[in-house]
């Protein structure tokens, strides 16, 4: 009788949430009791460190904790050593992330003990593709939080700062200390006095939570807004221009982190306008920041339209100029050589470069992954690309060691991520999208994190119920909830992103998606006229003789960029992984898969399996209802649908497409399609016509 009275409460109890927007994101701290902490200093974030202590403490009612501020070689830039009963750092920030790693850790249930933590990269930073007039470049969660138009738009207002410091107090949360607040299309307008003086104030806000600010900046900056003749970086002004302009920026954001260039790269201007190089131009702005401690970000995203591989551009450009930058130069690469796709191999810049700093770009906004739409969790991508071995320096050089200091001795080591983040109530437009920010942060803290782990945290901070006072029912509430709804949704997020990559493009198909906005399929766009590696058919190559780009040593021979085993490993198509198959090979449609069905027969079952996937998701997602407060609940179940009309769209699509050159029948335990190709091309024709 006792047991069916308490089975009663506890499904009444659960029924009791209360509606959330998501805005908290995964810090709905709440305490449960007072703690005394003990603090011999005082700052600003000092205090900031201990109202979250005060306001979250979920530990021993009336404890005394103790933050102190002491120099241990143990303990590496802001790292910091928790115990039961306190926090030691080096620095301020230190305290404050020990804070909130004590905080998560009362909350998630995982054991206090002496612990020494320290971040894997010491610059973890977030890029905002964000533009001057307010709009987001690939952003998906609606307007900027930091720029706005209208004749108003550089008047900062206390709305505008309160939004900052949530946005700050999220970021610190999770280790992030560094913020790029401007596009890397970067307009000239941002170095002007009346948008730096916005900078500043953002700075200002950030600043307590150990957020440092940096911008992106235009190359040509010196002609467009300073009236001179030229940007050329060997032209003394130019020189000048820029040793004046860094002053200046310092004379007002005393830490200022330093800038981000995008040169040469899809029409920005760079020092190859000018007849010079890479380094010439990353050098002469690295000198001119030098003085006041800043750096230079200078990416590595170049492709000319001249090249037959685009793969194999930034690694040809870039290895070139290998130790020839100042050592105030990182240079940031994306993840794989062609750009931020659902599966890519790792740059195989990453390693090879070793006499300069280079640090991994990854994208949080998920411009090729379903935007703010379609439920896909990165971590599983970034882990998979951190740990892929170089083997640069022999068995066991991941991409993590190469660049995070552990193999070569880089005087910064650094991390980005593009952000998510726009004014949408809850943040990132998806709820589950916020996982992606967080894991962001999580691993450029900590880059031997499992997702598994992470996808744990988020989800305890993000969902579970914290409303109850009643210890005992939270702690039943909690076993229920461990099973039911962390166990399943948790096993969601982890197969969500190789969901995506089969309804999308599986097996190393790579870029064949719906020209400008990227969302849904588009194998088959490609008019004349248009630059060829803009266009799907360059990447996949379908003909009727088979599908996938050559990169072998008979083809382009991309692969010579990586490091032996790995370049014969991807030759041999017997030994290539099956993941990366039309990434290297052009292979005939009958080609024999390790599962012994022909290559067209495999390609259909994958598109199929990444469609059932989410439909999988569907039903995981609507047996969990009574464990999700309703606004999120419906939420997430609207946008699984919307996902799932795209997954079919993208397997008919691709299918039906493909299906023109293989002139095979799709498997028949196969479900058929549901759409004709005509109508899907037509559509996308009509919805390319609407932009133009
Ligand atoms: C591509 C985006 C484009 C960016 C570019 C970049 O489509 O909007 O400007 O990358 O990273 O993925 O510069």
């Amino acid at each position: 009788m006792k047991t069916i009275i308490f089975f009663f409460i506890l499904i009444f109890a659960s029924f009791h949430l209360l509606a959330e927007n998501g805005h908290k994101l995964w810090l709905r701290y709440k305490n449960t009791g007072t703690v005394n902490v003990v603090c011999q200093m005082n700052s600003a974030t000092l205090t900031i460190a201990k109202e979250e202590l005060q306001n979250g403490w979920r530990g021993k009612d009336g404890a005394s904790f103790a933050l102190t501020v002491k120099q241990d070689k143990e303990i590496k830039g802001d790292g910091f050593k928790i115990s039961k009963n306190g926090i030691q750092a080096n620095t301020e920030l230190g305290i404050l992330y020990g804070v909130y790693e004590i905080l998560r850790r009362q909350y998630t249930g995982e054991a206090i003990d002496e612990e020494i933590c320290n971040p894997s990269y010491e610059r973890r930073i977030l890029d905002h593709w964000d533009n001057l007039n307010g709009t987001i470049e690939r952003g998906y969660a609606g307007l900027s939080i930091f720029w706005r138009s209208g004749k108003d738009s550089l008047v900062v207002t206390k709305k505008d700062r309160e939004l900052w410091k949530e946005y700050a107090r999220a970021d610190a949360s999770i280790g992030i200390n560094g913020a790029v607040l401007d596009n890397v299309n970067a307009s000239p307008l941002i170095l002007t006095t009346g948008c730096l003086n916005r900078v500043k104030a953002i700075a200002e806000v950030l600043r307590p939570y150990g957020i440092k600010t940096y911008l992106a900046i235009n190359f040509a900056s010196p002609s467009v807004i300073g009236g001179l003749k030229t940007s050329d970086p060997f032209d003394p002004e130019v020189k000048k221009w820029w040793k004046d302009k860094a002053k200046e920026i310092y004379s007002m954001i005393p830490d200022f982190g330093g800038f981000l260039v995008k040169a040469n790269s899809e029409g920005q201007p760079g020092p190859q306008n000018f007849g010079r190089t890479h380094d010439d131009g990353a050098n002469m702005i690295a000198d001119a920041l030098k003085p006041f401690g800043g750096i230079v970000m200078w990416r590595a995203f170049v492709y000319s339209p001249n090249d037959k591989d685009r793969a194999r551009q930034a690694y040809n450009e870039f290895m070139l100029l290998d130790g020839k930058f100042r050592d105030n130069v990182i240079i940031q690469v994306k993840n794989g050589p062609v750009d931020f796709q659902p599966r890519e191999p790792f740059n195989p810049l990453f390693g090879a470069m070793k006499k300069t700093s280079v640090m991994p770009e990854l994208q949080v906004t998920q411009e090729y992954l379903g935007q703010a739409i379609h439920l896909v969790f990165l971590a599983t991508m970034w882990k998979e690309f951190l740990q892929s071995d170089t083997y640069q320096e022999g068995k066991g050089s991941t991409v993590a060691r190469c660049t995070d200091g552990s193999i070569y001795p880089q005087k910064y080591t650094a991390i980005a991520g593009v952000a998510n983040i726009g004014l949408d109530t809850n943040w990132c437009g998806h709820p589950f999208a916020q996982a992606n920010w967080y894991a962001f942060g999580r691993l450029a803290w900590n880059n031997n994190l499992t997702s598994e782990k992470i996808a744990d945290e988020w989800l305890k901070l993000t969902f579970k119920p914290t409303a109850s006072e009643d210890k005992e029912m939270l702690t039943a509430l909690s076993v229920e909830w461990n099973l039911n709804f962390l166990k399943p949704v948790k096993q969601m997020m982890l197969n969500s992103r190789e969901a995506a990559v089969n309804y999308m493009m599986p097996l190393g198909l790579h870029h064949i998606f719906a020209a400008n906005d990227h969302y849904g399929p588009g194998p088959w766009w490609g008019p004349k006229g248009v630059r060829r590696d803009w266009t799907p058919p360059y990447y996949h190559q379908a003909d009727t003789n088979g599908i996938g780009f050559d990169r072998t040593r008979t083809g382009s021979n991309a692969l010579s960029q990586y490091h032996e085993p790995l370049a014969s490993l991807f030759n041999d198509v017997k030994t290539c992984p099956e993941v990366y198959l039309l990434w290297f090979h052009h292979l005939p449609w009958d080609y024999k898969m390790k599962s012994e069905r022909t290559l067209w027969d495999a390609l259909c079952y994958h598109y199929e399996a990444g469609l059932q996937k989410v439909r999988e998701f569907q039903k995981v997602w609507d047996k969990v209802e009574r464990y999700v407060d309703p606004e999120r609940f419906a939420l997430v179940q609207s946008k699984l649908r919307q996902q799932c009309v795209n997954a079919q769209l993208w397997k008919d699509a691709c299918l039906l497409y493909f299906q023109q050159f293989s002139r095979k029948p799709i498997p028949y335990d196969i479900e058929r399609p549901v759409h004709d190709l005509k109508d899907i091309i037509k559509n996308d024709m009509e919805r390319l016509r609407r932009r133009d």
